[in-house]
């Protein structure tokens, strides 16, 4: 039964959500906070993965997904402040049971679009019938802030598809900039606060 592609998948994306878990868990027991606003976990559809091989080049099969599509699992974590994203990264890089295949830092080299956040590449293990098998996953991590962008950017994209005004992403860019500036604020007050404590 767990020859099954997607039932696999299903499988590594439990798998993970539940490191995750006791993990988040372990720190808020250390540090008496959770850093984590909110987490949610999605399989990749099918039709979303074959678009993303065509756009590589790549044919459509199992294999070429498997190897090449690095987000079937995805996972994104929203957290308060800009140190808490780099606290829940380092969290995850020293889990036994996560194996980090790449790092992506797009807070501090943003992409060209203004898009800002922390992209783990994983390994995680699925324990089959006869062996255990180390499948890829994404995880994104980012504020609140950088949420709020990137959800508006996705409508945004999914409305004008490929031709996006010139205007409209001046000043997607533009607010990329706001956020920045306003993570770093609350960054600031956060620091202001802890004096207190
Ligand atoms: P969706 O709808 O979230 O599934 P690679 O696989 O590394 O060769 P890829 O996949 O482009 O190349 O990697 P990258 O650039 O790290 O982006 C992976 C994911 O990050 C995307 O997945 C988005 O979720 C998010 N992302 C990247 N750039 C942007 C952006 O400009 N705006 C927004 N809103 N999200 C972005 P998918 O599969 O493209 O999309």
């Amino acid at each position: 039964m767990f020859n099954d592609f997607y039932t696999k998948y299903e499988y590594g994306m439990k798998m993970l959500e539940t490191e995750l878990e006791i993990l988040l868990h372990a720190f808020e027991l250390e540090h008496g906070y959770t850093p984590v606003e909110h987490m949610k976990s999605r399989l990749k559809t099918m039709p979303s993965m074959k678009k993303k091989l065509e756009s590589k080049g790549y044919e459509p099969s199992i294999q070429n997904i498997e190897k090449h599509v690095s987000d079937i699992i995805g996972c994104r974590i929203v957290v308060s402040f800009l140190s808490d994203v780099y606290d829940v990264v380092s969290l995850i890089s020293h889990s036994p049971n996560i194996i980090i295949k790449e790092r992506k830092d797009y807070i501090s080299n943003p992409k060209e679009s203004g898009y800002s956040s922390y992209h783990l590449i994983v390994l995680v293990p699925v324990y089959l019938e006869h062996h255990v098998e180390y499948i890829q996953a994404e995880i994104q991590v980012r504020t609140v802030a950088m949420d709020f962008w990137a959800s508006l950017d996705h409508k945004i994209r999914y409305k004008f598809k490929e031709a996006i005004p010139v205007e409209v992403q001046e000043e997607m860019e533009e607010y990329a900039k706001d956020i920045q500036e306003l993570d770093r604020k609350m960054y600031h007050l956060n620091q202001i606060m802890n004096k207190y404590q």
